[in-house]
């Protein structure tokens, strides 16, 4: 498998997963500014959106959108439990899986990454961020995970958060939330994913800033 990724994006989900799952992929990153891969590639020519993640599965089919991508790694790896087998247990993952991706990765935090968003483009992001996080403080006091155990959904989860540190985001005001990403933040499979995307990402800048 090849996953097209960037460093610190949203893609890192996936790199948590398969290190979650123990799922040999390859990884080829691709420079969301010039839209180039690593190995030269026109990134477009992939995915028509220009956006990671996108996945080469091992028969050459090309799958894109975090929630879809997520789910098709670990159902690659079913003994992994990174999600439910099926019935309700499955759709609570898939309901958490499009909140993350809409309420709080879209609507909220790509404005406030930005660069080109405007301050006022930026605070409406901020004001529209309270009741999702109220509503994921709500779900995650006293719990280590979304569902029962470690899922897909929380490594889309952290890779979000993790953002919080480039942002004005504070998150003493949610603090199950704020524990729940601390915590996150130890397990191994993600501690190596953030510590090698990190050094990626600082590369990438340092090249930016030599060019
Ligand atoms: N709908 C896509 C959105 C993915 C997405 O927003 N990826 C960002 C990185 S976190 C990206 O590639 N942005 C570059 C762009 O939109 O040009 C999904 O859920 O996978």
């Amino acid at each position: 498998m090849d996953m097209y990724f960037a460093p610190l994006a949203c893609s890192l989900a996936s790199r948590i997963t398969a290190y979650e799952a123990g799922l040999p992929m390859r990884f080829v990153q691709v420079d969301m500014e010039t839209k180039q891969t690593s190995e030269g590639d026109d990134f477009f020519a992939l995915n028509a959106m220009g956006q990671v993640p996108t996945l080469r599965a091992d028969d050459g089919t090309l799958l894109t959108e975090n929630p879809v991508v997520l789910q098709f790694l670990a159902d690659s790896k079913p003994e992994s439990g990174l999600a439910p087998n099926g019935g309700m247990a499955r759709y609570r993952l898939q309901q958490w899986l499009n909140f993350i991706a809409t309420e709080l990765h879209k609507a909220v935090f790509i404005p406030l990454l930005d660069p080109k968003a405007t301050e006022d483009g930026k605070a409406y992001a901020l004001s529209k961020a309270k009741r999702p996080l109220d509503r994921l403080q709500a779900h995650l006091d006293g719990r280590e995970f979304l569902l029962d155990g470690f899922t897909v959904a929380d490594a889309y989860l952290l890779a979000v958060l993790n953002w919080t540190r480039a942002t004005t985001m504070n998150l003493a005001a949610w603090p199950a939330i704020a524990t729940y990403y601390r915590t996150l933040l130890k397990r191994p499979a993600v501690a190596k994913a953030v510590a090698e995307e990190f050094a990626l990402y600082k590369e990438e800048q340092a090249r930016r800033q030599a060019a």
